[in-house]
C-alpha cells in the first residue's frame, strides 16, 4: 500500500481565530485529511513571540483547539498537538539557525510589520522564521497549506532545506505550498489594504469566528466599501478592495464562485449585499459556535487529544532528528 503524503501546517493561540485563518487554512486542512497524514501544530512558543500577557497560553491553547475541532479537524485522522509539549521542534530550529543568514531574515515582511505594531525588538521574533522552518521540516512534510501572508516564510523554509541537503545528502524533504486561489488573503473590514489579523486591537477589523449575530451586523454593515454610483458588486482588487474582500469572504463561506455572485448581485445595492452577507455570515458561524462551545467544555478530552497527539508527534520527529545531529557528527 501506497504510504500517505504528509502535510503540516500550524496556528498561534493569540486569541479568537478570525473568518481569515478559517478560509485562508483551517477550510483547507479540513479538506486535506481525505488524503493525506496531517499533522497540524497549535504554535504556542510562536505566541510568545508576541503576546503581552502569557499567563493564559493554556487556556488559549484549549480555545485554539477547541475550534479546530468545530472546523471539522478530525483527532482521530490527524495529528494534533501543541509545539511546546515537542522538544525537537526547539532542537532543530537551533540547528538551522546556523544555516540561516542574517540578510535573509531581515527581508522578512511579517518581522517588519509585526515589530513595529508590537512595538517589540525581540529576537524571537526575528527568529520566527526559522522555528516555522523547523515545525514543518521536522515531520518529512511534503505538502504545507497557508494563507498567502506566509509564502514568504516557506520560501525560507525551502532554501533552508536545500542548502542543508547540498552539504548533508537529501536529509530534508522541500515542502510544497498549498494556496487557495481566492481567499489566500483575507483582509481588514476597515481596511482592505492590511490582513485581516486576530490580535488586531480593533475588533471591527475582524471577523472572529466566535462573533455572536449583532456584532456580524454591525461590522459588516460599517465594512468600508466604496462610493461607486451606481453602486458596483464586481471583483476587482485595485479599484474595489472592500467590495472584493466581501465578495471573496462571501465565496468562500457559501461555496460559490465569485463570478456567480457578481451576476447574482448586478444592479443591486451595496445594502442588498451586505444583508445578504449578515444572512450567510451568521448562519455559518452560527453553527461553528455551537460546536466549539459543545468542545470547550470538556477540558479532559482535549488535553487527552493534546498529549496523544504529542506523543505521535515525538515519535516521528524524533527519527529525523536523530538522523540530523548524526549527520552532524553530535552523536
Ligand atoms: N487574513 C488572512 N487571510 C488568509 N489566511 C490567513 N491566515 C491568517 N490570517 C489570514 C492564515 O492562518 C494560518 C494561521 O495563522 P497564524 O495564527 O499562525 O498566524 P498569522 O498568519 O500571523 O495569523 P493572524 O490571524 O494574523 O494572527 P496574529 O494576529 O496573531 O498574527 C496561517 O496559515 C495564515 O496564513
Amino acid at each position: 500500500m501506497l504510504q500517505k503524503l504528509t502535510v503540516f501546517s500550524g496556528i498561534q493561540p493569540t486569541g479568537n481565530l478570525t473568518i481569515g485563518n478559517y478560509i485562508g487554512a483551517l477550510s483547507q486542512w479540513v479538506m486535506l485529511q481525505k488524503q493525506y497524514l496531517c499533522i497540524y501544530c497549535i504554535a504556542d512558543l510562536h505566541s510568545l513571540t508576541v503576546m503581552k500577557n502569557v499567563q493564559n497560553v493554556n487556556q488559549n491553547i484549549l480555545d485554539t483547539l477547541s475550534m479546530l475541532l468545530a472546523c471539522g479537524i478530525n483527532p482521530e485522522k490527524s495529528i494534533i498537538f501543541a509545539q511546546s509539549n515537542v522538544p525537537q521542534h526547539t532542537q532543530l530550529n537551533w540547528i538551522l539557525n546556523c544555516f540561516a543568514k542574517f540578510g535573509e531574515l531581515s527581508r522578512m515582511t511579517q518581522f517588519k510589520e509585526k515589530s513595529h505594531c508590537n512595538n517589540t525588538n525581540v529576537v524571537a521574533l526575528f527568529n520566527y522564521p526559522i522555528l516555522m522552518a523547523a515545525d514543518i521540516l521536522l515531520y518529512g512534510t511534503h505538502k504545507v497549506p497557508v494563507g498567502k501572508d506566509q509564502i514568504q516564510h516557506l520560501e525560507l523554509t525551502r532554501t533552508l532545506a536545500k542548502r542543508f541537503n547540498n552539504i548533508y545528502g537529501n536529509v530534508f524533504i522541500v515542502p510544497e505550498i498549498i494556496i487557495r486561489h481566492h481567499g489566500s488573503c483575507i483582509m481588514s473590514l476597515s481596511n482592505p489594504t492590511k490582513k485581516m489579523s486576530k490580535s488586531d486591537i480593533n475588533i471591527n477589523n475582524i471577523i472572529s469566528l466566535l462573533d455572536n449575530n449583532k456584532s456580524i451586523i454591525y461590522k459588516i454593515q460599517h465594512a468600508i466599501t466604496d462610493s461607486d454610483t451606481p453602486p458596483l458588486i464586481k471583483y476587482d482588487l485595485i479599484n474595489k478592495p472592500g467590495i472584493s474582500n466581501l465578495l471573496n469572504i462571501l465565496s468562500n463561506i457559501t461555496n460559490t464562485s465569485i463570478l456567480k455572485l457578481e451576476k447574482e448581485f448586478d444592479g443591486q445595492t451595496y445594502h442588498y449585499f451586505k444583508e445578504y452577507i449578515i444572512e450567510h455570515l451568521n448562519y455559518f458561524l452560527n453553527k461553528l459556535r455551537e460546536k466549539y462551545y459543545f468542545y470547550r467544555q470538556d477540558e479532559n478530552y482535549l488535553n487527552n487529544i493534546l498529549l496523544y497527539g504529542s506523543e505521535k508527534a515525538k515519535a516521528k520527529a524524533s527519527v529525523l532528528l536523530n538522523k540530523i545531529y548524526h549527520k552532524l557528527g553530535l552523536q
